[in-house]
């Protein structure tokens, strides 16, 4: 976003000097990797992803309720603790990872950041694991709506995954989700423990196939909120990831002739210490339909491991969202605690104005795009008006934006750019809602630029 980083260097020349690291650090911000965060109810797998999304086992997991505070992974060595009390209290910091006392109740915690040297959080993304919600703990979701909805400390994140178990959003997740201001572009639903969907294992039909139903349907029912649901079983996925040992996999492998019904019977025993270590590391469906790729070595089995895991899918889908929408997702972001700064300023006009004219700039015209998108996932939520910003927020070209064949020369574009527009113009005498209005307006612009892009 070459708009913003002009906006920053000018931003920075007009504050005094003590105000200008400030400045200095929402541009590296623009510049590092952007965030992905994680919600989802408690247990419903999230720290076990965050593990597998990192390559690294940094998150602890439980079956009980584990996550009780915000955190933050962030490269950095040494490997470090770092925890934010609530009001103005000093930060804590702790050698290691995740202790397992944190030296104050989490309800006093406001959120934490955790350091350690992974290449991932280096190179691709640093990734926020909240609590889970419906907590027993009203501190544990108190700290997840901090962090995801409030903003207080940590960074506001690009990418958002939604844990689900089945195939349905509940009222308070729905509600949630909206006032963190999710849509179709920041948002992915995860179809979670995805190898024990449905039936299990044994049942008729293959879990994955169930959860694979159970995405299609919420992505249908939600299609404001999200463009993809995707099944993941996030054990296997973090255990592909940390790492198989050829010794695992050819205990595995040993297990290749062996019934399906005498294998679940023997794992249910649990009097055989390897199969006991093999089931936590992969669950049962790993065991059952892992063990003849496993005959092939630990990089056959864990290549199988990613992609029927659906971390492969994950995976793409959020390199997916970074590359169309991750920009103007983290220009917004920056904007906003632009603004935040402004008004503490001692150069508060100044700020203002360089803000107001960058708004109001045509390179930063998607931003009025994403504004009118998020008043219309609040206020008309099955407007077909939504999908139309979401193209035109994800196009990479101004034919594309304008929905014509990429060989088409500069008078067509032009030409089917004016029948957008005029679409445009005669659809607002038909809405009701003042933000498919607003919306209509906004496309107006956003194709009346694109004309313009492509004819210099
Ligand atoms: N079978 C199966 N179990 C899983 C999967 N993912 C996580 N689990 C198990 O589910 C339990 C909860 O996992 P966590 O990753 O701690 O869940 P969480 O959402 O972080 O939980 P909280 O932090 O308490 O909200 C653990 O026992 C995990 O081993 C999965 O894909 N398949
Ligand atoms: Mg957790």
């Amino acid at each position: 976003m070459e708009a913003i980083s002009a906006l920053l260097s000018a931003v920075e020349r007009v504050v005094p000097t003590e105000e200008k690291p400030q400045v200095a650090s929402l541009a590296a911000r623009l510049s590092g990797v952007p965030t992905i965060a994680l919600a989802g109810r408690v247990s419903s797998g999230k720290s076990t992803l965050v593990n597998a999304l990192v390559g690294a086992q940094i998150a602890p997991t439980d079956a009980g309720e584990c996550t009780r505070v915000a955190t933050l992974y962030e490269c950095g060595a040494p490997e470090r603790f770092e925890l934010h009390p609530l009001g103005d209290g000093q930060p804590a910091r702790i050698r290691g990872l995740a202790p397992d006392d944190l030296g104050m109740p989490p309800g006093q915690v406001d959120y934490a950041v955790a350091y350690t040297p992974q290449s991932r959080l280096r190179d691709q993304y640093r990734v926020i694991d909240t609590p889970g919600l419906s907590s027993h703990e009203v501190t544990s979701e108190k700290a997840t709506r901090r962090a995801l909805i409030d903003f207080g400390g940590l960074p506001q994140p690009e990418v958002l995954l939604f844990l689900v178990e089945g195939g349905h959003l509940r009222t308070d997740e729905v509600d949630f989700l909206r006032a963190m201001g999710a849509t179709r572009l920041n948002t992915i639903v995860v179809i979670s423990r995805a190898d024990v969907a449905g039936d299990g294992v044994l049942g008729a039909t293959d879990p994955f196939d169930t959860a694979a139903e159970h995405a299609e349907r919420l992505a249908r029912e939600h299609n404001d909120l999200a463009r993809t649901a995707i099944p993941v079983a996030g054990l296997m996925a973090e255990s592909a990831e940390i790492g198989i040992s050829e010794a695992e996999a050819a205990a595995l492998g040993r297990l290749a002739d062996l019934d399906e019904f005498e294998l679940a019977e023997a794992v249910e025993r649990g009097d055989d210490p390897v199969m006991a270590a093999l089931h936590d590391k992969v669950g049962l469906y790993g065991l059952v339909h892992g063990r003849r790729t496993a005959c092939r070595g630990a990089i056959a089995l864990s290549d199988w491991l990613i992609e029927r895991s659906g971390l492969g899918n994950l995976h793409r889908a959020i390199n997916d969202r970074i590359a169309h929408t991750g920009g103007v997702l983290k220009a917004r972001t920056t904007l906003a605690v632009l603004r935040q700064l402004a008004w503490t300023s001692a150069a508060r006009s100044e700020v203002l104005t360089l803000l107001e004219r960058a708004e109001l700039s045509a390179e930063l015209h998607c931003l009025r795009e994403l504004a009118a998108m998020d008043r219309l996932v609040l206020s008309a939520s099955s407007s077909p008006l939504i999908q139309e910003l979401e193209h035109v927020l994800r196009a990479d070209n101004p034919r594309q934006l304008v929905g014509v064949p990429r060989y088409v020369g500069d008078a067509e574009l032009r030409d089917a750019a004016l029948g957008r527009i005029s679409a445009c113009r005669s659809r607002k005498l038909t809405v009701f809602s003042g933000a498919e209005r607003e919306a209509l307006t906004v496309l107006e612009r956003s194709y009346q630029l694109a004309a313009g892009r492509a004819l210099g």
